[in-house]
């Protein structure tokens, strides 16, 4: 898959009033270079249209596009690849179905997760939440940057920290071995969406050289 910095992953519900479109192009504009839909309240009609507006909005871009959950709808419209989580389907059994160009990327909360995924074949794994994040509902007590230091000693597939990352926060992750930065609401909920891309990125750009 192609490398990545600094990964978006949608969040309504932290926009009002702002098109879900113009935010994740603010993002990509920040440099934001793989956007993930994630939708887990409208019926998969609704996700699909919102899919198919990310996907022309991506290709425009030449970013990478993960939509979370649906695998169907991810091929339906061509996305570069799915999302999953612990509940889902099994990374093999998944991959049966998006074939081996397709992008899989797995949540994981502990280093034994995080072996399987990588044994599995996932492509990358989500580490986290690294910090308390009220992003998500059904997640697990903040693993802490110790985490980070397991993945990165032990894991060889990339990774991507997430939960809870902020800017003022963002260093303590980097400083700990990540690479790659995951975040929701200090992204797409800032009044400048592109200008708080844009710090993610000179402070990863900092810390890291991929
Ligand atoms: N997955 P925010 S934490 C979607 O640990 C998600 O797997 C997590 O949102 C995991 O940046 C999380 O607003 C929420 O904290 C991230």
């Amino acid at each position: 898959m192609k490398d990545f910095k600094l990964y978006t992953i949608t969040g309504e519900e932290f926009h009002p009033n702002r098109d879900l479109v113009t935010v994740m192009e603010q993002a990509i504009l920040g440099g934001s270079d793989i956007i993930q839909l994630r939708d887990k309240t409208n019926s998969k009609k609704v996700v699909f249209e919102k899919a198919k507006q990310l996907r022309e909005l991506t290709k425009k871009y030449g970013v990478t596009f993960i939509v979370n959950d649906h695998i169907d709808v991810a091929l339906a419209v061509d996305a570069d690849g799915i999302h999953i989580g612990q509940d889902d389907l099994p990374i093999e059994e998944a991959r049966k179905i998006v074939g081996e160009n397709k992008i899989i990327g797995l949540s994981t909360h502990a280093i034994e997760e995080a072996r399987e995924a990588e044994r599995a074949g996932a492509d990358y794994i989500g580490v986290g939440p690294i910090f308390h994040t009220k992003s998500k509902v059904d997640v697990v007590d903040p693993v802490t940057t110790d985490y980070i230091r397991q993945v990165v000693q032990e894991i060889t597939i990339p990774f991507v920290a997430i939960g809870g990352i902020k800017l003022h926060n963002v260093d303590q992750v980097l400083e700990a071995g990540a690479a790659r930065i995951c975040a929701i609401s200090e992204i797409v909920g800032a009044e400048d969406v592109q200008s708080v891309c844009q710090q993610f990125i000179e402070k990863i750009n900092q810390k890291v050289k991929l």
